[in-house]
C-alpha cells in the first residue's frame, strides 16, 4: 500500500483496525491442537524443482553441489570473524513454495538456516533478478503494511535498518557475503503455509535485489535463531511453540540410486512440534549460543568426537560453550575441524584399504576417494558423538558418488567452525526446538513418512 503521508494517530488507528481484522481472520485458519504444518521441501536438483537444469548430467550436479558447499562454508567461517551484518547466503539447496499477502501470492523461497530475515522481491522493482512467479505487489494485498521507523519490529533489525526520520518507513539493507543483496521496506503481511495463514509476519519487501539467484526463486526464508527469523516469529501460531523439523530424502538425481527416472517422494518440512520428537530412537543435543550477536543466528552444536567402528576420535578443541559445529540444511558436505577430520579420514582409509583402491583424484576436496562401481556397502559404522546424542550414519550419509567409478568421503576439513551438512542428515527426522534449545535426530525412512 502506498502511504505517502499519514499522521501518527491515523497510522496507529489503522494498525489497531488492521490487527483486529487480521487476527480474527487468522483464527479461522489457525492450527488446531495436534496439527503440524507440513510443506514439501524441494531440492534444487530434483526434476520437480523450478531450479532444475535438465541439460546438466548427474555428475555435473554433484560437482556443482560441492562447489556451492565450499562457497557456503567459506561464508560461515568469515561471518564468524566479521561484522554482524556479514551474512552468509550462498545459494542453499532447498526451496519451499509458500504464499504471501491477501489474496495469497506464490512465494518460492530458499530455505536458509544460516540467516534470519524472510524477504521477497517487491513491486515497484528498481533492481530485481528474474523470477518465475509474478513479483509481489504490495498494493494488491489487503493485509500488507509498511513498518515505520519507530516500530519495535524495525529495531529488531538493528544495524540492517536505517531511518531518514522517525516518521519514515523502516528501510532495511542486507548484504550477503557472496555479493547477493536486498534493500527495501521492512513490512508486515500474512504468510500462508499450506492452508494456515499467519498474519503480521515481518518480512523484507525488496525493491533493489541482486546476486546469485537462479531466476526462479522470489527470495529467502530465513530460519535462523534470531528474532526476525521466520521460525522465531511464527512460534506463537504453532503446536508446541518454536519448533520445526525436516526429513530429507535421498536425491535420485544425485546419489547412489542410479535411476534418474525413479520418482521419489519429496523431502518434508514441518512447522510445529511433532509427537514423534520424543520416541525411543530419538537422540537430543543442546543448542549452544555465543553471547556474540554476530553469530546468534546459527545453530551451534558440540561435536565431541567421531567413531569409525569401535575407534573413537575425540575433538580436544570442542568448545562446550559455543559449539564447534553448526548444523545447516543449505550445505551439502559435512565439514569437520581439521585435526578431527584428519584422524577420521585415516580411520576410514584404514577400514577400507583392503576392499577398495584409493584414488588420488580429489574432486570433492574431501581428500579421500575410492575407485568402485559399487556402493560402499556395508561401510564402516560411523557415529557422530554430539553432546548427549550419538548419531549413527549410514554408508549413504558417509560417502558420495562423484562419477561412475569414484566414491568419496562426504566430509571435508574446515579451517574454522565445522558444518553438519545435509547429506549426512538424509533419512533422519531432524528437529529444531528453539524453546528448549535442543536439536534432535531420529533415524527415519523419509521417503515413506
Ligand atoms: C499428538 O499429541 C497431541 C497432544 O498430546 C494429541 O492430542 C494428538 O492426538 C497426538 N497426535 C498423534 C497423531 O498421535
Ligand atoms: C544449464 O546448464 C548448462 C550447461 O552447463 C548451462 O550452459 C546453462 O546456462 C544452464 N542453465 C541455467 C538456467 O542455469
Ligand atoms: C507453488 O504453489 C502454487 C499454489 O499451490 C502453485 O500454483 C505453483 O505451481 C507452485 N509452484 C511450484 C514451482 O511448485
Ligand atoms: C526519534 O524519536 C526519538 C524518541 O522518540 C528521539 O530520541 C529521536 O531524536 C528522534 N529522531 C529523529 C530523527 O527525529
Ligand atoms: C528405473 O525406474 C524405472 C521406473 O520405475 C524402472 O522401470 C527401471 O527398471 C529402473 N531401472 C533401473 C536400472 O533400476
Ligand atoms: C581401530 O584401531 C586399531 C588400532 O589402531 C586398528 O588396528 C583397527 O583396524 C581400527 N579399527 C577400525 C575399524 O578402524
Ligand atoms: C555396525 O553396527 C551394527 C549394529 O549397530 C552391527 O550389527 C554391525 O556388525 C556393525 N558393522 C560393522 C562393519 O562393524
Ligand atoms: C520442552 O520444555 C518444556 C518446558 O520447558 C517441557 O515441558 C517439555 O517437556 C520439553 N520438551 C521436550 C521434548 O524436551
Ligand atoms: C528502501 C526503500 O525502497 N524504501 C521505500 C519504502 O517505501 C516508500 C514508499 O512507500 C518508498 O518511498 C521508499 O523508497
Amino acid at each position: 500500500m502506498a502511504t505517502p503521508y499519514h499522521s501518527l494517530s491515523t497510522i496507529a488507528t489503522s494498525i489497531v483496525i488492521i490487527s483486529l481484522l487480521v487476527i480474527s481472520h487468522a483464527q479461522d485458519n489457525a492450527p488446531h491442537h495436534g496439527d503440524v504444518i507440513s510443506l514439501n521441501m524441494i531440492h534444487r536438483d530434483t526434476p520437480s524443482s523450478p531450479l532444475y537444469n535438465s541439460s546438466l548430467t548427474k555428475w555435473q550436479r554433484v560437482s556443482n553441489a560441492l562447489r556451492r558447499s565450499r562457497d557456503r562454508i567459506n561464508r560461515f567461517i568469515s561471518s564468524e570473524d566479521e561484522s554482524p551484518d556479514h551474512l552468509i547466503y550462498s545459494q542453499g539447496e532447498y526451496l519451499v513454495n509458500i504464499s504471501i499477502g491477501t489474496p495469497p501470492r506464490t512465494f518460492i523461497g530458499i530455505v536458509d538456516t544460516g540467516s534470519d530475515l524472510i524477504w521477497t522481491q517487491c513491486m515497484p522493482c528498481r533492481e530485481c533478478f528474474e523470477q518465475n512467479p509474478p513479483l509481489f505487489d504490495p498494493a494488491s494485498s489487503s493485509t500488507y503494511r509498511e513498518l515505520s521507523c519507530m516500530s519495535n519490529e524495525c529495531h529488531l533489525l538493528s544495524g540492517a535498518a536505517s531511518c531518514s526520520s522517525n516518521s519514515s518507513s523502516c528501510d532495511y539493507q542486507y548484504s550477503y557475503g557472496d555479493g547477493s543483496h536486498t534493500t527495501g521496506n521492512l513490512s508486515l503481511d500474512t504468510v500462508t503455509l499450506d492452508s494456515t495463514s499467519i498474519p503480521n509476519t515481518i518480512f523484507g519487501c525488496g525493491h533493489h535485489n541482486g546476486g546469485v539467484f537462479s531466476g526462479i526463486e522470489s527470495g529467502i526464508v530465513g530460519l535462523g535463531r534470531g528474532a526476525v527469523s521466520f521460525i522465531s516469529q511464527i512460534g506463537a501460531y504453532l503446536v508446541g511453540g518454536k519448533y520445526f523439523s525436516y526429513c530429507l530424502v535421498p536425491n535420485p538425481t544425485m546419489s547412489f540410486l542410479s535411476n534418474n527416472s525413479n520418482p521419489i517422494s519429496s523431502s518434508k518440512m514441518y512447522f510445529g512440534r511433532l509427537n514423534t520428537s520424543s520416541g525411543p530412537e530419538v537422540v537430543t543435543t543442546p543448542l549452544l549460543s555465543t553471547g556474540d550477536s554476530a553469530t546468534q543466528t546459527f545453530y551451534y552444536l558440540e561435536l565431541q568426537g567421531i567413531s569409525v567402528g569401535d575407534n573413537i576420535t575425540l575433538d580436544a578443541d570442542a568448545k562446550a560453550v559455543k559449539g564447534n559445529m553448526i548444523i545447516d540444511s543449505g550445505t551439502t558436505l559435512t565439514y569437520l575441524p581439521e585435526l578431527l577430520y584428519d584422524r577420521f579420514k585415516s580411520a576410514i582409509r584404514e577400514a577400507l584399504k583392503d576392499r577398495y583402491l584409493e584414488v588420488k583424484q580429489d574432486p570433492t576436496g574431501s581428500g579421500l576417494c575410492f575407485l568402485t562401481k559399487y556402493d560402499i556397502l556395508p561401510g564402516p559404522n560411523v557415529t557422530l558423538h554430539f553432546n548427549g546424542a550419538d548419531v549413527k550414519l549410514k554408508s549413504t550419509n558417509t560417502f558420495i558418488r562423484m562419477d561412475d567409478e569414484t566414491v568419496c568421503l562426504a566430509f571435508s576439513p574446515s579451517s574454522g567452525v565445522g558444518i553438519y551438512g545435509n547429506w549426512a542428515q538424509i533419512n533422519y527426522l531432524v528437529g529444531y526446538d528453539l524453546d528448549n534449545k535442543t536439536v534432535s535426530f531420529q533415524p527415519t525412512d523419509c521417503t515413506t513418512s
